[in-house]
This record gives structure tokens, C-alpha cells and sequence, in this order.
């Protein structure tokens, strides 16, 4: 079962392959018509959740769950587990993507870029009209950055940050990473160390129960006044609603979002209000060449696990053996 469509490459190779069902209609598959119809599937191929005990019910031939996605937070690992269902992700060919949108957000919520865009359209750029300094930023270059999560993307990032605008790099990660440490000149710290000396903050950190709200009031109190915070990995991760406090006392200087607590962000967030912050609508890995790429390695993933094959099988579940 495909639930939405995917570039017609895709799609051929995946009917190369397996039977295969695509939903033929807006979007993604609504979800009460695929508890409906999953009962004899063997392999389900999605974008977003929740593989959840309801869906696992729902469909007892299930032996593969192909996700187009890194991360893999709406498996339900426990449940997936104790019914021997194999989940897969899509790493890898989204790094270099993701870690130039991070650096578009740092570059945008310092620079205003944004803001200042809008002040242009608006006409308000007459001369006399605004004093100078009224639209300086800060500056990127040479500037601390501190990385909460050093994966594969956190590494993407610190190339940058690193070897294009001499940055001076923070890191942590659950583990030390000596390699990346040598590479970057990266230097390991305490969150709260980490917190306390960066000019900006990006959390990287996959969403687990171990990070859910894992940045916090007493986390922003810590950090520079002229800081900023940038997330594109999960929005519940982050206290939102200490993020919205933090903004609005001038606790931190500004925050790049490309992610929220709910998705789509309500109308009336008030981070939608706050000039000092850049929203994007999670877009981490959104070009055409890298979607097209996870689309891709999402069938292959879906045709190796169910025949035998190479798949990239979540961390968690890599132990298991498909259902016969
Ligand atoms: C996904 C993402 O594309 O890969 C991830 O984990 O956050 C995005 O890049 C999105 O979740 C939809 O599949």
C-alpha cells in the first residue's frame, strides 16, 4: 500500500517489484480509509504516522513499514516490536539539504532577512524615514555555534558553519565524537555549558520520549540575550510555549523555526506575530532532487525488507527477522 503519490520513476520501480496499490487521490491517503483497506497488505509505504497499535490492529499481514522520512517518531517502536513489524527511514540523502536550510534560518533570523524583505514591500524604505541602525542584524561569521545533536546533519552544519564562516563551534551529543571534534575544532560541552556561550542554538536531536520538551524555560534563561534558537528537527522537542515567553521578554534575541509543536502551525501561534522570528512550514528536505531522492530510497527500502534485501531498518528494530 503507497499512500500518496510518488514520482513516476518511483512508482515503476516499486510495480517492478511488488503488487503494489497507490492512492490515486489528494494527498496522502485519509486515515480511516487506510484502516479500512491495510487488512492484506504486507508493506505500507507513508510520509507521516501514527504506526500506532490502532494501525497495527488494522492490519495483521503487516511485516514492512517504509517511511519517506528520517525521522521515524510516529513508529510506535514498542508496539511494532512485540508484533514483529520492520520499520524503515530514509538517511543520508537528505544531510547536505536540511543543513543548508538550518544555515538559511540562522542567516535569515539574524539578518532579518525576512523582516527586512517586508519592510522593502511595504514601501517603508525612504530615506530619512528610518535610522540606520534600526535595521542592523548580527553576524554569522566567526559568531558561536552551538550544535544539541550531532548526527549526520549536525555534521553537515558544522562543514559550513566551520569551513564557510569561520564559525567557532559547541557541540553536544548522548555520545563524544572525537572524529568530528578533529575535523571541526569542535569543542564538547554540558547543554548548559553549551547554552551559555553560543551566539545560536540549533537543536538537532531526533524526537524520542528521552527528548520530548527537552528545551525548556530554565534552558532559554540560560542563553544570551542576544542569541538565537534554531530548530529543524521536531517541534516537541522545545517547549513552545517557553520559546514563545523567551522571545517576547527578550530572554533570547530571535528564533529560525522550521518546525512546531502542531503542524500545520495554528493561525493564532503567536510566534506567527513575533517580527524577530522566521517560520517556515517543515521544509528541512523539501527540493525537488532530495524528495525525489527519499521517495526513492523509501521503495528501495520497502522492496529489500520485504524480499531479502538491503534496507535501512530503524536503529531499534534492526534485530528483527521479517515475518514469514
Ligand atoms: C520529511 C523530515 O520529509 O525526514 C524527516 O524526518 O522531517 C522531513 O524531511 C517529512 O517528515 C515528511 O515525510
Amino acid at each position: 500500500m503507497i499512500t500518496r503519490k510518488l514520482p513516476d520513476p518511483v512508482l515503476s520501480y516499486l510495480n517492478e517489484h511488488l503488487d503494489c496499490t497507490v492512492w490515486e487521490g489528494k494527498g496522502s491517503i485519509p486515515r480511516e480509509e487506510l484502516l479500512r483497506t491495510i487488512r492484506d497488505y504486507e508493506g505500507l509505504l507513508l510520509s507521516a504516522g501514527p504506526v500506532n497499535a490502532e494501525l497495527l490492529e488494522h492490519a495483521p499481514s503487516l511485516k514492512v513499514v517504509s517511511s519517506v522520512s528520517v525521522g521515524y517518531n510516529h513508529f510506535d517502536i514498542p508496539e511494532m516490536r512485540a508484533r514483529g513489524v520492520i520499520g524503515t527511514h530514509t538517511p543520508y540523502v537528505l544531510d547536505d539539504t536540511v543543513a543548508d536550510l538550518v544555515l538559511a534560518l540562522m542567516l535569515s533570523s539574524s539578518r532579518r532577512i525576512a523582516e527586512l524583505d517586508l519592510f522593502v514591500k511595504q514601501g517603508k524604505w525612504q530615506r530619512g524615514s528610518v535610522k540606520e541602525e534600526e535595521l542592523f542584524g548580527m553576524d554569522v561569521h566567526h559568531a558561536t555555534l552551538g550544535i544539541i545533536g550531532m548526527g549526520r546533519i549536525g555534521e553537515a552544519i558544522a562543514k559550513r558553519a566551520v569551513h564557510g564562516f569561520d564559525m567557532n563551534l559547541l557541540y553536544y551529543n548522548r555520545s563524544r565524537k572525537p572524529e568530528t571534534e578533529e575535523r571541526f575544532g569542535a569543542t564538547y560541552c554540558s547543554v548548559e555549558e553549551l547554552l551559555r556561550l553560543s551566539d545560536f542554538v540549533v537543536l538537532m536531536t531526533p524526537l524520542t520520549p528521552e527528548t520530548t520538551r527537552y528545551i525548556r524555560k530554565e534552558h532559554f534563561e540560560m542563553m544570551k540575550p542576544s542569541a538565537f534558537f534554531i530548530n529543524a528537527s521536531r517541534g516537541q522537542t522545545v517547549d513552545e510555549q517557553a520559546l514563545i515567553e523567551a522571545l517576547r521578554s527578550g530572554t533570547i534575541r530571535g528564533a529560525g523555526l522550521d518546525v512546531f509543536e502542531v503542524e500545520p502551525v495554528s493561525p493564532d501561534n503567536p510566534l506567527l506575530q513575533m517580527p524577530n522570528v522566521v517560520t517556515l512550514p517543515h521544509i528541512g528536505s523539501a527540493t525537488s532532487r532530495t524528495r525525489f531522492d527519499m521517495a526513492m530510497l523509501a521503495a528501495r527500502n520497502l522492496v529489500g525488507a520485504l524480499t531479502g534485501g538491503q534496507a535501512h531498518i530503524v536503529p531499534e528494530l534492526k534485530d528483527l527477522a521479517v515475518r514469514s
